[in-house]
């Protein structure tokens, strides 16, 4: 799920709900999906290679002119010099498999462009127009990973953080590490067992 948007200096950020296993290759595209492939030759893709688990809820922060990733371990590559977020409406597709057979993750536009079939999708088009924007709702509280996408899809919780004039790429603040609370029944059910635990050892 994506969770920031950074038109200003190309940079975006997003948030897996579940743990993606190192090794894998996570591409990102502002290329237009056609419902069958990608159709645009004037913009670009990315890839990630992961060196370790990206963990459910960290939050990473990809910079493509930097080359820089946060929030996750692994290298930057890119496959052409195309990629180039547009804030007067563009998109980013991210999948794992190939450009040629995607298996999409996330999607998120400010342009309505075509949502792949799988994945979360985001629709931001209230925000063309804006350069710098992100998810700035809650990121603790919840029981699992997964019941933050209702949150995330609720344009309540996003805050344009600059707008179509000059450069805000400074203001740009993605969320930080999305963090769960264990079931409070667990919990009770867990000191019940290791109460009465004790009780039989007294015995
Ligand atoms: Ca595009
Ligand atoms: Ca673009
Ligand atoms: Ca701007």
């Amino acid at each position: 799920m994506f969770v920031g948007f950074d038109s200003d200096s190309e940079q975006f950020s997003f948030v897996s709900d579940v743990d993606i296993t190192s090794g894998t290759q996570l591409f990102f595209t502002d290329d237009e999906w056609g419902g069958t492939n990608f159709n645009d030759a004037n913009e670009g893709t990315m890839s990630i290679t992961l060196s370790a688990t990206l963990t459910a809820g960290s939050v990473v922060i990809i910079d493509g002119p930097e080359d820089s990733v946060s929030g996750a371990s692994g290298t930057l590559a890119h496959d052409d010099t195309s990629f180039n977020m547009s804030g007067s409406g563009d998109s980013i597709y991210a999948f794992s498999g190939s450009r040629a057979t995607p298996v999409f993750l996330g999607f998120l536009t400010t342009n309505s462009d075509t949502a792949p079939d799988t994945g979360s999708s985001i629709d931001r088009s209230s925000f063309s127009g804006t350069d710098v924007f992100a998810y700035t709702g809650p990121t603790s509280g919840e029981a699992s990973f997964s019941d933050y996408a209702a949150l995330i899809q609720d344009v309540e919780n996003w805050t344009a953080q600059g707008d179509g004039s000059g450069s805000q790429s400074a203001n740009f603040a993605p969320p930080s590490d999305f963090t769960v609370v264990p079931e409070p029944s667990s919990t009770a059910l867990l000191g019940l067992g290791g109460l009465a635990l004790i009780l039989r050892r007294r015995r």
